[in-house]
């Protein structure tokens, strides 16, 4: 039987009917009324100690599952501090839905409490869009329309805004006549198939028989493999590896496209388009496929990739696309079904005794690059990389990893290799400070009995260590390294290339590990790596958080 409830619950309600299991966010007056139904709904929700931390672990919870982060936050300044998680998904593709409360009449009414000029306009700065749900049907249609749009298109936020009175006002509901009643798809629900694109236009198998005509004659072809990549192929790597086998292909990914080759393929280059060599690699192969991937100025940490004449672009954003040279390939189709076609046509090619010849790439090649390539990355940050191999070294499989905007993770990123996709999340095109501690206790939320582990900068860790309680609150065996250098260091040997006095780059930091205690989690303070390994592995089977404590003075 249909029932009747006040909007806000119904929302929840909505919500679990979707799919949706967990919710972060903070309560007050305004959005009260979403909180009604949670429990009713067997949403869990999860109280942090900032909007900034609910949307973080809403970001990491997505990045974690695939599935939306949703978080609830009030008018006016809950709205304000989960902006900046907003802007993070936004240029990092997560799906994130974040519904607030808004006032009811703003014009003629100055001075009410949790006022703002255009809540709505702001939001919409930092996120696909932003809307006003002024009925129950309309908040329903938006709420199936951000689900939809998160597994057809690049996933990006969104934010509903629903008048304080609207959530008040019971409401039929009506949302379960969408319901999706055929079984295979309740199971599917967020699972990222095809394209709406795909569905009505076959894959140009054409291009993708070109593609591999093309791939199987190359002297050095080149895959380029990003976010978007790993996102889509998730767990189905190994048709990736046949087609790096049939093509003996060379692979080059962005930071968050580690692990969708594996760390073991003798001709992967990793994850090193920062180093300025790699333009000239890209131009020397004569057929380079870009899977998934924008080569933003982060990946790049320059303006061009290099030559790359006639690539293949596989991409679901067609945004990314009509940036693409006019000789360029362009293929509108998530990762996966563009892979499981091209795995196809080139083993039909390669059985169809088109002779191989010896590719241009060896792995001696790759190696040499790659050696040269990690003595340059520990000499620009010097002391970083033992630090990464000992802890890549102690980690359990499958450990999903969340970074923040420290030198550590800058130096990890380039020289860790990852075993599987999407296994290690950065505040990557935004780049704020922060991140790391909620949205690994997001991910961790997600992953109950599954490794996560969070590493951050002294100073970053400032930003949001009150989010420390949720994940005592919660038992999480989350281990949290913090790297402490003393200092905003990152800035510090900016300002010196920019030949600035540094200034500003010294905060008196507090004693890390009583801070942490206070908390009631755990802390420690190795001295050397091998004691350091000791206390992570610990850290995974602990009931709560532990700070292991880290500073450049550790020794071998
Ligand atoms: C929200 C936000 N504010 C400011 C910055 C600029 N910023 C980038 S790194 C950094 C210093 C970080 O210091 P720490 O966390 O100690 O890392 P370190 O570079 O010392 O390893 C600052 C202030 C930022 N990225 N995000
Ligand atoms: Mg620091």
């Amino acid at each position: 039987m249909a029932q009747t409830r006040p909007l806000g619950a119904q929302i929840s309600h909505m919500l679990k009917d979707r799919g949706v299991d967990v919710i972060f966010g903070i309560p007050g007056v305004h959005n009260q009324e979403m909180y009604r139904g949670i429990e009713e709904a067997g949403i869990t929700h999860v109280l942090a100690r900032h909007e900034q931390g609910a949307g973080f672990m809403a970001d990491g919870y997505a990045r974690a599952t695939g599935k939306p982060g949703v978080a609830y936050v009030i008018t006016g300044p809950g709205l304000c501090n989960i902006m900046t998680p907003m802007g993070q998904a936004y240029s990092d593709s997560v799906p994130m839905l974040v519904i607030s409360s808004c006032l009811d009449e703003m014009a003629a009414t100055k001075g009410q409490l949790h006022q703002m000029k255009d809540q709505r306009g702001a939001a919409e700065t930092v996120c696909d869009w932003s809307e006003e749900a002024r009925t129950a049907d309309a908040a329903y249609a938006l709420v199936d329309r951000a689900i939809a749009e998160f597994k057809t298109n690049r996933p990006r936020p969104k934010h509903i805004q629903v008048p304080i009175q609207q959530l008040e006002t019971h409401a039929e509901e009506t949302f379960a006549r969408w319901r999706p009643t055929d079984k295979g798809r309740q199971e599917n629900k967020f699972s990222i198939t095809r394209l709406p694109g795909a569905i009505k236009q076959p894959m140009p198998l054409d291009v993708i028989d070109t593609l591999a005509i093309r791939l199987l004659q190359a002297e050095r072809p080149l895959f380029v493999f990003g976010g978007g990549g790993a996102r889509q192929l998730g767990a189905s790597g190994s048709s990736v590896t046949s087609i790096l086998e049939l093509a003996n292909a060379a692979v080059f990914t962005t930071y968050a496209g580690r692990g969708v080759a594996p760390p073991d393929w003798p001709l992967l280059f990793g994850s090193s388009l920062a180093r300025p060599e790699s333009a000239k690699l890209l131009d020397a192969s004569d057929c380079v496929v870009l899977v998934g991937t924008d080569l933003a100025e982060v990946d790049l940490w320059r303006s061009e990739a290099g030559q790359r004449p006639g690539a293949y672009i596989v991409n679901i954003d067609p945004e990314v696309l009509s940036q693409s040279h006019p000789k360029d390939w362009c293929l509108q189709y998530d990762a996966a079904t563009a892979m499981a076609h091209l795995h196809s046509a080139l083993e039909k090619h390669s059985a169809n005794a088109l002779k191989r010849p010896k590719s241009g790439w060896s792995a001696d090649l790759v190696a040499g690059y790659r050696d040269r390539w990690r003595a340059e990355v520990d000499a620009e940050r010097p002391g970083i990389v033992p630090v990464c191999d000992a802890l890549r070294s102690c980690l359990p499989e499958g450990t999903m990893i969340y970074s923040d905007m420290t030198q550590f993770a800058y130096t990890a990123k380039e020289v860790w290799d990852m075993e599987m996709p999407g296994h290690w999340h950065h505040p990557t095109g935004f780049g704020t400070l922060g991140y790391a501690t909620p949205a690994a206790i997001g991910g961790a939320v997600a992953r109950k009995g599954k490794p996560t582990m969070a590493i951050i900068g002294d100073y970053g860790f400032h930003y949001t260590m009150q989010e420390l309680g949720v994940a005592v609150e919660l038992g999480l065996p989350l281990p949290i390294i913090l790297w402490d250098n003393g200092k905003l260091k990152e800035i510090e040997e900016s300002m010196v290339r920019a030949q600035i006095a540094p200034n500003a780059v010294v905060a008196r930091n507090p004693d890390f590990c009583k801070l942490a205690e206070a908390f009631g989690a755990y802390a420690c303070a190795p001295k050397t790596l091998a004691e350091m390994q000791d206390a992570v592995r610990a850290a995974f089977d602990a009931d709560g958080p532990t700070l292991i404590y880290l500073t450049p003075e550790i020794s071998a």
